[in-house]
C-alpha cells in the first residue's frame, strides 16, 4: 500500500517493524534539535545533568531570540550560559540578533526528509520544507540531544487537500485561519496535517511555513508539506540546493481524514480576542478602531511578508492613533530589506523597527495601552500575553495588518485596490557569521553561570497515597500563558525555578503560589484542552515545585501532558466529564487518591472528593508510568544509569 509523506518520514525514523497504528507509541530517531533561550537554559541544565559529554544528533542548534531585552543582568547571564553550553556540548549557537529560531532554522538548517525536535511549540514551521518537525518540552529535547529517540503517540494523518489558488490580497495566513475556524484549537490534537493537492505547488516555502507554524494553534503534533520544486527553489535562494531531497506522497497513499480547502474561495480572515480559533471574515469587523499593529513573529516575519508590507505602505505615513511595530524574522531578512530599499519604505511610514526577535509576540515590549486594541500577524492572542491584561488582540495576515495600519482600523485589504506584487530576488543573503559552530572538543570549556542560573530542583518518587487540596478550578482551553506567564518581566527568570514559580497562575489568581506552598500538596481541576499553547516545561515544573501533585482535567494538550509526566505530575482525566461539577463552581476542596501506583497500572484511579467518589482515567504507556513512578524523567534517567 502506498504511503503519504508523514508515514514516509515516520517509517524512515522508527525501528523496522514498528506498528504505526494511530495512538500506539512510536520512538522516532531525532536528526536535529532546536532550543531557544527561554526554554534552552533549562534544556541545557537538564542535558548537563544527564552526564552526556556531547550532543549525539546530526545537528543541534541553540538559539537566542526570545529574551533579548536586557533590562538587568538576567538575560545576559543566560546568553553567556547558552554560549558556553553550546561550545561545551557540541551545539551551534545562533546569536542574539540573528533572528527567530524557526526562520533561521528554515533558512539555514532544515533538510527535507529529516526529523527535528524543538523546545518550542512552533517547531513544526520547518514542516514547510518537508521535515517532520515536532515541538516538545526542554527535557524531551535534552534527551534527544543525548541520542534518545523521541517517543510520541502515532498521530492520525489528516490530508488537507488544497485546490485552486489564492485570490489577490489573500495569503497563507488565511488558509490556516480557515482551518482554525473550522477545527478549533483542539481540532488537531493527536494529528499530523499533511498538505496535498494542486494548490500546494502555488505556495512558496515561506507561505508553507506560515501554515505549518500555526498548526501548533490547532494543537497538532506536526504539519508537513511535500518537498517539491518550490522547496528546491527556496533552498537555491538560500544557496543550499545541495540539501534538496524530494518527498511526495505515493499516488495510492491513504489518510485517516481529509479536509478540503478551495483556495480561490478564501477571503481575508481575522481571529478575534482571545483565541486563535475565533475566526471571522475581516469585512465583518472592518472599522474596529485599533491602537497598535504588530507585523512580525515566526508566523509572518519573512522577507516575503515584509516586502509586501513595504509595497503597501510605500509613500504613506500611519495615522496618529496607530503605533506600527515591525520586527523582521531574521537578520538575513533585515539585510535584504535594507539592500532592496524596503527598509526605507517601512521607516518612512512611521513604523517602529524592532530587532529580529520574538519581541511583542510574547509580551517583550510594545504592550498595548490599557483596554487597547492591537492587530498582529503573530499566532497567539491569549488574554494578557501582550503584557496588558485587558488588551484585545486580533490576528491576521501581513496584508490585512498593513492595510489596517494605513487606515487606523481593521481593514479588509481588498479595499486598497490593486494587489502589489513586489519583485522577488533570486537569492537572499546567506551569511552564517552570527552562527557559532562548536569547537571539535569542548571538554575544557567552562560553563558561565551567573547568579540567574539556579540549580535544577529535585523531586521525590511518586507517593502511593495522595491527599491534596483543590487549589484552582479552571474552565476549558487554559493556556500555558495562564499557567506560567511569559512577558518581559517574568521570562528573564526561566533559568531560576524558585523565582519564576512565584508568578505561577499570576493572571488567574495571584494568591496561587502562596496557597500552594502553604498547602504542601495540591491538585488543579480544569476543563478540556488543558495546557494548550507553548512547550514551556516551566508550566509543569513551577506547579510541581509549589507542590502540585495532579491535574484533573477533561482533556490535555499534547506537549503539556508530556511535560506534566516528565516532572512527576499526574495527568488525570474525568471518566465522566459531568463529574467536573463536583468541583465547579464551588465544590469539593480536597481530593484523596489511594494506591496510586496500582491505579496507574490499571489506568483508572478511584478518588474521593470531599467524600464523593469518582473515577479518573490515567491512560499511560509503560514508559510514561515508569517516569511518573520515578518522580520524573530526570530521576528515571539517573536511576537507569546506576
Ligand atoms: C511562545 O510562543 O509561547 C513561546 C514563548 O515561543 C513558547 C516557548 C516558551 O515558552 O519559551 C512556545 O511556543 O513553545
Ligand atoms: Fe517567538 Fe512568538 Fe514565535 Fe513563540 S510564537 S517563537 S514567542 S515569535
Amino acid at each position: 500500500m502506498g504511503e503519504n509523506c508523514a508515514q514516509k518520514l515516520i517509517r524512515s525514523h522508527c525501528a523496522p517493524g514498528t506498528p504505526c497504528e494511530p495512538g500506539a507509541e512510536i520512538a522516532l530517531r531525532v536528526d536535529q534539535t532546536l532550543t531557544q533561550d527561554a526554554t534552552g537554559t533549562m534544556a541545557f541544565l537538564e542535558f548537563e545533568a544527564m552526564g552526556v559529554p556531547r550532543v549525539r544528533t546530526e545537528r543541534s542548534v541553540s538559539y537566542v531570540d526570545h529574551n533579548t531585552l536586557q533590562t538587568g543582568y538576567e538575560n545576559a547571564d543566560d546568553h553567556a550560559f547558552l554560549a558556553t553550553t553550546a561550545a561545551k556540548f557540541g551545539a551551534y549557537l545562533s546569536r542574539a540578533g540573528n533572528g527567530i529560531c524557526h526562520f533561521v532554522h528554515l533558512e539555514r538548517f532544515a533538510i527535507p526528509g529529516k526529523t527535528l525536535l524543538g523546545s518550542d511549540s512552533h517547531t513544526p514551521t520547518c514542516g514547510g520544507l518537508g521535515m517532520l518537525a515536532i515541538g516538545a518540552g526542554g527535557l524531551d529535547v535534552a534527551m534527544a540531544m543525548g541520542g534518545h529517540p523521541f517517543v510520541v503517540r502515532m498521530p492520525r494523518i489528516v490530508r488537507v487537500l488544497l485546490t485552486g489558488s489564492l485570490p489577490p490580497w489573500c495569503s497563507a495566513k488565511d488558509i490556516v485561519l480557515e482551518l482554525l475556524r473550522r477545527l478549533s484549537t483542539s481540532g488537531g490534537v493527536g494529528k499530523i496535517f499533511e498538505y496535498a493537492g494542486p494548490g500546494v505547488a502555488t505556495l512558496s516555502v515561506y507561505e508553507r511555513g506560515t501554515i505549518t507554524n500555526m498548526g501548533a494553534e490547532l494543537g497538532a503534533t506536526s504539519s508537513v508539506f511535500p518537498s517539491d520544486e518550490q522547496t528546491r527553489a527556496f533552498l537555491k535562494m538560500h544557496r543550499r540546493e545541495r540539501d534538496f531531497v524530494p518527498l511526495e506522497a505515493d499516488p495510492d497513499a491513504t489518510y485517516d481524514e481529509t479536509v478540503d480547502i478551495d483556495l480561490a474561495a478564501l477571503e481575508p480572515l481575522v481571529a478575534l480576542p482571545h483565541s486563535p480559533d475565533s475566526v471571522v471574515p475581516v469585512r465583518e469587523v472592518a472599522g474596529t478602531p485599533l491602537d497598535q499593529v504588530f507585523i512580525g513573529s515566526c508566523t509572518n516575519g519573512s522577507y516575503l511578508d515584509m516586502a509586501r508590507v513595504a509595497a503597501i505602505l510605500r509613500g504613506h505615513v500611519v495615522p496618529p492613533n496607530i503605533s506600527l511595530c515591525i520586527a523582521p524574522g531574521s537578520r538575513s531578512t533585515v539585510v535584504q530589506l535594507s539592500r532592496g530599499g524596503e527598509l526605507a519604505d517601512l521607516a518612512e511610514s512611521g513604523a517602529r523597527i524592532l530587532e529580529s526577535a520574538c519581541g511583542p509576540c510574547v509580551g517583550i515590549g510594545q504592550a498595548p495601552r490599557s483596554g487597547g486594541a492591537s492587530l498582529r500577524t503573530s499566532n497567539r492572542n491569549f488574554e494578557g500575553r501582550t503584557g496588558t491584561k485587558d488588551a484585545r488582540v486580533y490576528l491576521a495576515s501581513a496584508e490585512t495588518a498593513a492595510a489596517s495600519a494605513l487606515r487606523g482600523c481593521i481593514t479588509d485589504p481588498r479595499t486598497l485596490g490593486a494587489y502589489p506584487k513586489p519583485a522577488w530576488p533570486d537569492t537572499l543573503p546567506s551569511d552564517d557569521r552570527m552562527i557559532v559552530p562548536p569547537p571539535e572538543d569542548g571538554g575544557s570549556v567552562e560553563i558561565s553561570r551567573g547568579p540567574n542560573i539556579a540549580p535544577l530542583p529535585v523531586f521525590p518518587p511518586l507517593d502511593d497515597d495522595i491527599a491534596a487540596d483543590v487549589l484552582l478550578v479552571l474552565g476549558d482551553d487554559i493556556t500555558t500563558d495562564h499557567i506560567m506567564p511569559a512577558g518581559a518581566k517574568i521570562l528573564p527568570l526561566r533559568s531560576n525555578i524558585p523565582e519564576i514559580s512565584k508568578h505561577c497562575f499570576e493572571l488567574v489568581d495571584p494568591t496561587f503560589p502562596a496557597r500552594a506552598r502553604e498547602s504542601g500538596a495540591g491538585v488543579i481541576v480544569a476543563g478540556g484542552n488543558y495546557g494548550q499553547g507553548s512547550s514551556r516545561e516551566h508550566a509543569a515544573l513551577a506547579p510541581r515545585y509549589l507542590g502540585v501533585r495532579a491535574v484533573i482535567a477533561k482533556s490535555f494538550a499534547r506537549i503539556h501532558r508530556q511535560n506534566l509526566i516528565n516532572f512527576g505530575i499526574l495527568p488525570l482525566q474525568f471518566e465522566d466529564a459531568s463529574h467536573y461539577a463536583i468541583f465547579a463552581p464551588k465544590g469539593a476542596s480536597r481530593v484523596v487518591l489511594r494506591g496510586v501506583r496500582e491505579a496507574l497500572e490499571r489506568g483508572v484511579a478511584q478518588a474521593e472528593a470531599d467524600g464523593r467518589s469518582l473515577r479518573l482515567l490515567c491512560p499511560l504507556s509503560e514508559r510514561e508510568r515508569g517516569i511518573l513512578l520515578a518522580g520524573g524523567l530526570l530521576n528515571l534517567a539517573a536511576s537507569s544509569k546506576r
